[in-house]
């Protein structure tokens, strides 16, 4: 089947074996005869690289030549995991290099694995900014992300007696796909005072003055669209010691340890991803670097605004700019800063201008992720934006205290400051306000958003500025490059690849889905996925799992929310159960391997002891002869985006199991269902419009509906008394009895639920959870309906799309239009 991409466009006599033998010799510097799995990854990388630079180029001039409206994606986090396999893909003539790379002696896929997963995110929010990115290429959309080129990403995590340890992720050496920009310098200024001062025209003006000043450095990375020409730019900001007057005074002065430790200073800021997800801590080093990165984006975008040399008002229709959450909430006060201090614009002006500009999109409603600064913080750091945060405030409220007189809870309520000790910026606040849109991830997370946490905004500026957007996934990665094999099989059925850049047109599979030859097909694909993933398994574990047993899988961050701890309960209910059959039941029992992976906090102490006992109940099960392939625990270390690409296709089922209403969307169960695995899931998030999709028959569901979540934590408080599930009381009495070592080691598991409220409703949902799950071993021994499903579901999945996503976003929110790269 014709793959899109462009070899033809290329000259025979410039293949890419000739290419990264060139490299291999002359870059690296290498002799083909010593050449290891890494030369020739690097080798590769480069050949592949330098086709992409040309492109990339090329549409740099074109975006900047026809001058139109451009899109600019703020956000702290980008997790993009490989590039070379995608860089093959979107420039072609990957056959060509994997019959480069055989001639070699190397197998394409083990040279692919040689590269450092760029890990420079936590989980969802920082996949959906590497997933939208691939979007806004592939549609041909002119746009840029902006974020942080931390030294160290997301840490590596290893098992070390069932404790996860962190171990730092230094990934920047020798990478291929980072440009630095050295000429490319912002600088960015810290601490200091505000002075007032009067204009010649009169006005009063105000100048930040005797600030510390940091240089950002720019690193560019380019982003291949598929199918198109289009390589659009991410910009990752580094930071640097300013080369000023000041630290070169200390070196004369012979005070070089204070240089030294000056520049090392500067240098931390751009040192490290702070590994927390969903938890804010007001950390000094955080703040700074949001605001370097969104003071050096700023710069950069308004210094490409003002080469058009068109009127200020004018910017909004040149430039989009969307919040990814409120970590670059700053910008918003940096523009406004810009254009009345620096560029001498009347306050209403500029503010006009900051709102029409940007967009921010909501990725949570737990209290505790929302992001709040102290105002002594803020007062000390950028002195300047906290008068003008203030301003903003004092303006906003003028306004709400015109439309609902006499309402000081109103006001207190939507005030940017808390008042509070000490007083604190709520960012959440500050960034609808700034904003023209406001957007929730998923349906359900969308109208949460408006009822809940932002409902008195939706008062005050009507329903309008509030939207929904559902996330995607890229089927480029998540399809095709991770299950090439199934993508291949849709390929053939549809009579080309054209579904990798219009998912509907999945919807053509169900034709098929009768199809005995087609559903054999579609089987030994899965098959061959699980052997793959069992395989390593045993040699990273140790354990070894039937392929045939039902593949359970739940891979994410480690949260409370997401229930990992109702999974693990689950599975010890299950290995309990299994225990006390007789020989005769179990034969009617479906072998199944539980599958967790996933980060914790390296601070969060519940997450962690959630780890530790995964690793134990597996230490435990997996050494039970007795029970034998019926049931295999495994924890998958060091979870990440290249290892996603391998789980994703592995499962039969997937566990999407948050409390309902916590989970904004989640975007791994459209991976798996796009790979052909069915999910167990909650009432949460995107579940609810995967299940509008595919059918409610295709999809199990369970547990309690997110209207009642309220309710049943206050009886859980306030009730008579607390009734635990008593299947749940068993699991408890058996890790208490230190089945799985000692019990104190959990306590704080059990009496979360027991003692403490079970504010995640893990008792409450115990029972349908464990019924589901009978379920669907009954479901998964009817092979033919089990297929079918399959079949049906990844023939629903085109709205998950992020090409939907970005189209929406572009239409809804930017308002700018593609420009094609290689048309006039
Ligand atoms: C928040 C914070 C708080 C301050 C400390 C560092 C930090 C780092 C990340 C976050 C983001 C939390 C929000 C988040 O990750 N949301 C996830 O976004 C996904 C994409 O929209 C969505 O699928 C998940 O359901 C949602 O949890």
């Amino acid at each position: 089947v014709p793959m899109f991409g462009r070899s033809v466009e290329f000259p025979a006599d410039s293949l890419p074996q000739k290419e990264l033998v060139r490299h291999i010799e002359t870059t690296l510097a290498r002799s083909l005869y010593n050449c290891d799995e890494n030369a020739a990854y690097s080798g590769t990388a480069l050949a592949f690289r330098d086709r992409l630079i040309i492109e990339w180029n090329k549409t740099q001039q074109r975006q900047t030549f026809n001058d139109q409206k451009r899109v600019y994606y703020l956000s702290l986090e980008f997790l993009m995991g490989r590039a070379l396999d995608n860089a093959m893909l979107n420039v072609g003539l990957k056959d060509a290099a994997r019959d480069g790379l055989k001639d070699l002696g190397f197998r394409i896929e083990d040279v692919i694995g040689q590269e450092h997963d760029a890990a420079l995110g936590n989980g969802g929010l920082g996949r959906l900014a590497a997933c939208l990115l691939d979007s806004m290429a592939t549609l041909n959309y002119p746009a840029w992300g902006y974020g942080l080129r931390y030294r160290y990403g997301i840490f590596k995590q290893e098992i070390v007696n069932g404790y996860q340890m962190e171990v730092p992720d230094y990934w920047l050496d020798n990478n291929p796909w980072e440009f630095p920009r050295h000429e490319i310098t912002v600088d960015i200024q810290f601490y200091g005072c505000v002075r007032k001062y009067q204009a010649e025209n009169g006005k009063i003006m105000h100048s930040w003055e005797d600030a510390e000043i940091v240089q950002a450095v720019a690193y560019d990375v380019p982003i291949p669209g598929y199918g198109t020409k289009t390589t659009n730019n991410l910009r990752l900001w580094s930071s640097k010691a300013s080369s000023g007057e000041f630290d070169f005074q200390k070196f004369n002065a012979g005070d070089y340890e204070s240089a030294v430790a000056d520049e090392q200073r500067a240098e931390t800021i751009s040192a490290v991803l702070y590994p927390n997800d969903n938890l804010e801590r007001g950390k000094e080093l955080r703040l700074k670097q949001q605001y370097f990165w969104c003071a050096a984006s700023l710069y950069d975008i308004v210094r490409r605004f003002k080469k058009s040399k068109r009127a200020w008002s004018e910017f909004p229709d040149q430039v989009a700019i969307q919040l990814n959450d409120t970590h670059p909430t700053l910008a918003i006060v940096e523009l406004q800063r810009i254009l009345i201090d620096t560029e001498g614009l009347e306050w209403d002006e500029a503010w006009n201008i900051v709102t029409k500009s940007f967009g921010y999109t909501n990725h949570t409603v737990l209290p505790e992720a929302l992001e709040k600064w102290s105002v002594p913080l803020l007062q000390n750091l950028l002195p300047r934006h906290l008068q003008i945060i203030y301003d903003v405030n004092l303006y906003f409220l003028q306004i709400v205290e015109k439309r609902f007189p006499n309402d000081r809870e109103m006001l207190s309520r939507v005030s940017i400051i808390e008042e509070s000790h000490p007083k604190m910026v709520r960012m959440a606040h500050l960034a609808i306000i700034g904003s023209h849109k406001v957007n929730g991830v998923a349906e359900l997370h969308s109208d949460l958003i408006k009822t809940t946490i932002f409902k008195d905004f939706v008062e005050i500026y009507g329903p309008d500025r509030f939207t929904n957007v559902t996330n995607g996934i890229t089927p480029r990665r998540w399809l095709h490059q991770a299950n090439p094999r199934l993508s291949a099989l849709i390929a053939e059925k549809l009579g080309g690849y054209e579904f990798l850049t219009d998912l509907t047109l999945l919807d053509k599979l169900e034709a098929f889905v009768d199809d005995k030859k087609f559903r054999t097909e579609w089987a030994e694909i899965k098959s061959a996925n699980k052997l793959r993933l069992a395989r390593y398994i045993k040699e990273t574990t140790g354990f070894s799992v039937n392929p045939d047993a039902l593949f359970d899988v739940q891979v994410k961050r480690i949260h409370e929310y997401k229930r990992q701890q109702l999974n693990i309960f689950g599975v010890i209910h299950r290995y309990l159960t299994i225990k006390a059959m007789s020989a005769e039941e179990r034969k009617k029992v479906v072998p199944r391997v539980s599958i967790f992976g996933g980060k914790a906090a390296p601070g969060y102490w519940m997450a962690k002891t959630v780890i530790h006992l995964i690793n134990k109940v597996s230490f435990v099960v997996n050494n039970d002869a007795d029970v034998g392939d019926l049931l295999k625990v495994i924890f998958i270390e060091d979870y990440n985006v290249s290892k996603a690409e391998m789980i994703c296709p592995a499962s039969d089922l997937s566990e999407h199991i948050s409390t309902a209403g916590t989970e904004a969307s989640g975007t791994s169960n459209m991976k798996f269902v796009l790979s052909g695995g069915l999910i167990i899931g909650t009432c949460d998030g995107a579940n609810i419009e995967i299940t509008r999709e595919i059918g409610e028959q295709n999809i199990f569901l369970f547990g309690t509906l997110a209207e009642d979540v309220e309710e049943l934590r206050h009886r859980h408080v306030y009730g008579q008394t607390f009734q635990i599930d008593s299947q749940l009381a068993k699991v408890f009495e058996a890790i208490k009895g230190n089945m799985f070592g000692d019990a104190g080691d959990f306590s704080a598991l059990t009496a979360s639920v027991e003692q403490h409220g079970d504010f995640y409703l893990v008792s409450d949902d115990f029972n349908s959870y464990v019924t589901t799950h009978e379920m669907v071993d009954e479901a998964f021994k009817n092979r033919e309906e089990w297929l079918a499903k399959s079949i049906t579901s990844v023939a629903r999945m085109g709205f998950f799309s992020t090409d939907r996503v970005i189209n929406e976003y572009a239409d809804s929110i930017w308002n700018v239009e593609p420009l094609e790269v290689g048309k006039d």
